[in-house]
C-alpha cells in the first residue's frame, strides 16, 4: 500500500474514539493507511493518534460530530486526499417498545445512524471518486434486517443505513467507488449497550449474560480491514458477522448460571 515515494492511501473512520471505530482505525493503520480518526471526543482520538504515531503508524485526529452539517463540510474540505470512508459512527438510544418509545430517542438515532452516514458520504464522495479507487463502507447491523422487541428505533435507523449502502451501490455502478456494508450481530464493546440503556450497567450486562463469546470490536474490525483490502474490482456487498452463539437475532445460546 504505502510504497516508497508514494503518498499513503487515506482512510477516514468516523466514531473512531472507541469500540469498533477505534479497532478499525488500528487495523487500517497497521495495513498501511494514513488513518483520519474522526469523532466527537477530542481527547480520546488525540490519545489514539498518539498511540498509533508512537508505533510508527500514520494517523491524525480530527474532532467531528457527524450530526453537524457545517462541521462535516469543513472536515471534507480539510482532507487533501481520501481513498476509504468507514461510516462507523452510530449507536442505540433507549430500549423501549414502540408504544413507549421517546420520539426524541428515535430522532437522535436517525440523525446519527442515517443522516450522519448521508452527510459524511455526500461530503467525501467527490474525493473518493477523484482517488480513482474509492471505498465507502457502512457499518450497519443485523438490526438493519431483523426487528426485535424494544429495538424499534434502532432497527428503523439501521434499516435506513442499509438502504443508503444498497442504493448508493446502484447509483455508483460504473464509477471507481465501491460500496461495502458490514452488518455485525452481537458485539460486546465498552459502550454500545451502556449508551443504549442510559448508563444502566446491569441492563447493559444482561444483553450478554451467559453468552460465552460475543464478538469483540477487533473481530468486526478484522472484517472491515479484510473487505477494504480486497483488490479494487472485488466488492463485498454485504457481510453479516455474528458470534457462533447467535444463530439468528432471537436465537442466542446462553450458558445457564453455575
Ligand atoms: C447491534 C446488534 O442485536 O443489538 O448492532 O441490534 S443488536
Amino acid at each position: 500500500m504505502s510504497q516508497a515515494g508514494r503518498e499513503p492511501k487515506v482512510a477516514v473512520v468516523t466514531g473512531a474514539s472507541s469500540g469498533i471505530g477505534a479497532a478499525t482505525a488500528r487495523g487500517l493503520a497497521e495495513a498501511g493507511y494514513r488513518v483520519v480518526l474522526a469523532a466527537r471526543r477530542k481527547d480520546r482520538i488525540a490519545e489514539l493518534e498518539r498511540e498509533l504515531v508512537e508505533r510508527g503508524l500514520d494517523a491524525r485526529a480530527h474532532a467531528l460530530d457527524v450530526t453537524d452539517a457545517d462541521a462535516v463540510r469543513e472536515f471534507a474540505a480539510s482532507l487533501e486526499r481520501v481513498d476509504v470512508l468507514v461510516n462507523n459512527a452510530g449507536g442505540a438510544v433507549g430500549g423501549d417498545t414502540v408504544e413507549a418509545g421517546d420520539p426524541a430517542d428515535w430522532q437522535a438515532m436517525y440523525d446519527v445512524n442515517v443522516l450522519g452516514v448521508l452527510r459524511v458520504t455526500q461530503a467525501l464522495l467527490p474525493g473518493l471518486r477523484a482517488s480513482g479507487d474509492g471505498t465507502v463502507l457502512v457499518l450497519s447491523s443485523t438490526a438493519g434486517f431483523t426487528p426485535y422487541e424494544g429495538g424499534g428505533g434502532y432497527v428503523a435507523a439501521k434499516h435506513g443505513a442499509h438502504v443508503i449502502a444498497a442504493t448508493l451501490r446502484l447509483e455508483l455502478c460504473g464509477e471507481p467507488v465501491r460500496v461495502i456494508e458490514i452488518a455485525p450481530g452481537m458485539v460486546r464493546t465498552e459502550e454500545f449497550s451502556l449508551n443504549r440503556f442510559h448508563g444502566d450497567a446491569d441492563r447493559a450486562a444482561a444483553v450478554y449474560e451467559g453468552v460465552a463469546e460475543p464478538l469483540t470490536a477487533e473481530d468486526v474490525a478484522d472484517t472491515v480491514v479484510w473487505s477494504v483490502t480486497r483488490p479494487s474490482h472485488v466488492n463485498i456487498d454485504l457481510l453479516v458477522v455474528r458470534p457462533r452463539a447467535q444463530a439468528a437475532q432471537h436465537k442466542v445460546h446462553r450458558e445457564p448460571r453455575a
